[in-house]
């Protein structure tokens, strides 16, 4: 029972929260108070950051306040919920969403205004939460935004890197990397909770035990601990729907560690064990396609799968006592690539060798609770670890694959193609060959409930031809939801200019239901709308050609056509397809100066895998190409090319809203969705893309007559590839597409000559993988439908507010319902203001 006392105590804290979010004067005591109390400066000395520290205490008020009523709600219904595993959150800046989220941000502003602080340089202040490569981890981001708008019952789970993603500087046209030291001064949204720490075991050896009764049973003797501190970043729904936890998992050494090394005077050498434990959480592998296949990589897999099963186990048996038979009722977990499959065995060996449950009773569990999101279908991402690292690493795992193989192979396989070899060697788990490997994907499909790609067409190819046996043997299996992005970051905090168009137009709740924004279509015509929403478009490229100049020291003109690709550096993306058509109207204009074309800026940002040397070298020739034409006074400042440093989420906010044209040209196939394609068609921008991944449902909402639509189609892609492809066919029959990959093989740009010439090489001799050549008529066509239309203003218009207000399909809201209703089967809880 409550005490009089704390009952009333109750009450004055929710008076104070409430005209904390209202009351200017009481936010601007607050945050003064922070700064002196929680920062310990005062306002006379206190540096930027130290004012931003300040707003972020101020902020925890509201969102500790919201946490636990949510955890309090979720825990009083024993509600059931999702575990989404994933080895990367690209959060980015956190400052204006969850403000916005908490309908504080006016209230923020006006209050630090009032102390002489513009907000927009106190949110500059802030680091990005830069754990992901790209896509992948940013979607992962989106869909924490989503369950806590949408109240549903979840938990994000990854890895507390000291370091993200490198940052990013160039150097004479080449990029070098950098560690990124997101949390050097500390990282104030985040809360170390050490009651929640758990201890993985890792290596060794497994002793066979033979009981008198002629039982056996598996002993594994590790050769290390490691402790699993977590971390937890609050995410902050709508409106304060509901706060739900990201925990991200930072490796220590345990308190024993090495205790007798140490005590027998190896001071020394326990500390190198030390570092090597402190390694597991130091880096973000800067992969995004090919796997490393590093010990350390599976390491950091098995590290934080493990302390999250620990972790969910540990809460379940809170109220269940160890009684498996509810836990499939409770439990979903999604795993986000095969990055956390390592998960899998590691449950059966939590359940059956630590809990002493039967072989069939945890492979039941373990078959209704996993779900797994496939990302790609290049063969060369697909995740193998050798079986001798597993041996070393995970002896018991290694056996529970096997185990899981056989029975795999001899029940189901043997049953449906009884005696086919072939179908079992195929379907193995384990790869036979000189160097035996595990096959993590095989593993993710036999033991899923669900798989998913992540579009329309990703998905039916994943089905076809990436598991086209395992979807004859279990067609319920295989489904699709398509990508989507959280509006409230993508629209509402990086575009308030076309936020207050919404506004006006849509009602304000358009952030929750983002279909309603198809108010604004029949104004696709008015001239009035058009003006305005070409005004926004306007002051957001003036902004952004202030950020060029400071960044690249390159003048743009607003007035010019902002042409955008922005994404990892990768053949398949084809930035190079990109430069080629740049070269091609840089030629045109050299030829004839008197030429007058649509004025444009093409604007690339890109990180490239640091061992990427291809990739490297076409960052390289973005570089020095532009440096060129920027300085070239014939073409009269007609065309301009940037390479934007360092891109990463924040950088994005920035650029997206300014766009025109949204590059999306990957070899259809090849991009299983893509998702600033959605972000851009959200802002006003048009698709210049290929009929790939999200493209292909993105036109479909917008109209194909509002966007640019070129190249081959999946199926003319395999056609080609079947007949045989030969890039000098069109090198050879196309004198402008002969005549821009010579010209990477000539001084004319560079002294390094070697770097340019190894883009041409690799699409000629090294037989052009991704069909660049094949695509590049199509490409400039396509470009002077663009340029055409951009000339004609009013129809441009029509195509920029058709495209933003038809992109409800793509609210990542939309996607998370899909996996609601078609794998985690969840209910979502309203959270009253009321502990
Ligand atoms: C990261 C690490 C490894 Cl080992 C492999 C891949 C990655 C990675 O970042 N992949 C990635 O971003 N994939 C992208 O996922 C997006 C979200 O589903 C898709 O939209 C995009 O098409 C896909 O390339």
């Amino acid at each position: 029972a409550e005490t009089k006392a704390v009952a009333a105590a109750k009450v004055d804290a929710r008076a104070d929260k409430n005209s904390l979010k209202l009351d200017v004067n009481v936010f601007k005591e607050k945050i003064v108070h922070h700064l002196r109390c929680t920062i310990g400066t005062s306002e006379k000395k206190a540096s930027k950051l130290a004012w931003w520290q300040a707003l972020v205490a101020t902020a925890n008020e509201l969102i500790f306040d919201r946490l636990t009523q949510t955890q309090y709600t979720h825990a009083t219904k024993d509600t059931r919920a999702v575990h989404y595993l994933s080895a990367e959150f690209l959060m980015g800046r956190l400052t204006v969403n969850n403000l916005v989220s908490l309908e504080v941000y006016n209230t923020a502003k006006s209050a630090l205004q009032e102390l002489g602080i513009d907000i927009n340089e106190l949110c500059e202040e802030e680091t990005d939460m830069a754990l992901g490569n790209g896509g992948l981890g940013r979607l992962a981001a989106c869909f924490m935004d989503s369950l806590a708008t949408l109240a549903y019952p979840s938990v994000g789970y990854g890895i507390h890197y000291e370091n993200g993603l490198f940052r990013q500087e160039i150097r004479e046209g080449r990029q070098i990397e950098r560690p990124d030291s997101w949390r050097e001064y500390g990282c104030p949204w985040e809360v170390c909770r050490p009651e929640s720490v758990q201890e993985v075991p890792i290596g060794g050896f497994v002793e066979t035990q033979t009981a008198p009764d002629g039982s056996i049973r598996k002993v594994w003797h590790p050769e290390h601990m490691i402790k699993g501190v977590p971390w937890d970043i609050p995410v902050v729904g709508f409106r304060g729907a509901s706060v739900t936890i990201l925990r991200l998992w930072e490796s220590r050494p345990t308190e024993s560690f090495n205790w007798d090394v140490f005590n027998a005077g190896g001071y020394v050498d326990a500390q190198n064990e030390k570092a090597a434990v402190e390694t597991i959480s130091k880096v973000l592998y800067p992969n995004d396609s090919t796997e490393a296949g590093k010990m350390l990589r599976l390491t950091q897999q098995y590290f934080f799968s493990s302390c999250s099963l620990r972790d969910i186990l540990r809460r379940y048996n809170r109220t269940h006592f160890h009684d498996y038979g509810e836990f499939a009722k409770k439990i979903a977990i999604q795993l986000n690539d095969t990055h956390p499959v390592i998960a899998i065995p590691e449950l059966m060996r939590l359940l059956v060798d630590e809990e002493g449950i039967s072989w069939d009773a945890a492979w039941e569990i373990v078959t209704e609770v996993f779900s797994y999101t496939n990302h790609t279908l290049l063969p060369e991402a697909l995740e193998k670890w050798p079986v001798y690292i597993f041996e070393k690493l995970l002896p018991r795992h290694l056996e529970i694959i096997y185990e899981i193989n056989y029975r795999f192979l001899n029940e189901v396989v043997e049953a449906k193609w009884s005696g086919d070899d072939e179908k079992k060697r195929k379907l193995s788990i384990i790869e036979e060959g000189p160097c035996k490997m595990v096959r993590m994907a095989n593993l993710a499909v036999i033991a899923s409930r669900k798989i998913n790609g992540v579009a329309e067409i990703h998905s039916k190819l994943v089905r076809e031809n990436l598991f086209p046996e395992f979807s004859t043997l279990w067609p319920d299996r295989f489904c699709n939801v398509t990508n989507g992005v959280t509006p409230r970051r993508w629209m509402l905090a990086c575009n308030p200019g076309l936020a207050e168009l919404y506004n006006e137009i849509a009602g304000k709740d358009w952030p929750l239901h983002l279909d309603s924004c198809a108010a604004l279509r029949p104004y696709a015509d008015d001239p009035q709308i058009q003006k305005r929403f070409m005004d926004i478009k306007f002051k957001n490229k003036v902004a952004l050609a202030a950020e060029i100049k400071k960044l690249c020291g390159v003048e743009v003109d607003p007035h010019a056509m902002f042409d955008v690709q922005i994404k990892r550096l990768h053949e398949y993306k084809r930035q190079h397809l990109n430069l080629l058509y740049i070269l091609h109207l840089y030629r045109k204009l050299l030829a004839d100066p008197a030429m007058r074309i649509v004025p444009q800026v093409f604007i690339f940002g890109a990180k490239a895998a640091p061992a990427y040397t291809l990739a490297k070298n076409i960052i390289y020739a973005i570089n020095v190409i532009g440096d060129k034409i920027n300085n070239d006074y014939r073409i009269r400042n007609q065309l301009k090319v940037v390479f934007m440093p360092n891109y990463r989420v924040s950088l994005a906010e920035k650029i997206i809203p300014a766009a025109d044209i949204s590059e999306q040209i990957s070899t259809a196939g090849y991009e299983a969705s893509g998702t600033s394609n959605m972000k851009f068609s959200m802002n006003g921008a048009l698709t210049l893309g290929t009929m790939d991944g999200a493209n292909i449902e993105i036109v479909a909402e917008a109209g194909v007559e509002n966007n640019f639509i070129f190249g081959m189609s999946v199926k003319d892609v395999q056609e080609l590839k079947a007949k045989g492809y030969n890039p000098w066919d069109f090198y050879n029959s196309n004198q402008d597409l002969r005549a821009v990959v010579d010209w990477l093989d000539s001084d004319f740009f560079t002294e390094d000559r070697q770097a340019l010439a190894s883009i041409k090489h690799s699409l000629l001799e090294g037989g052009d993988p991704y069909m660049v050549l094949a695509d590049f008529a199509s490409y400039c066509a396509a470009h002077k439908r663009a340029e055409e239309m951009y000339a004609d203003k009013a129809r441009w218009a029509h195509a920029a507010i058709m495209n933003s207000a038809s992109m409800g399909k793509f609210s990542s809201d939309r996607s998370i319902e899909d996996y609601v209703h078609n794998i985690w089967k969840l209910k979502n809880y309203e959270i009253k203001d009321e502990i």
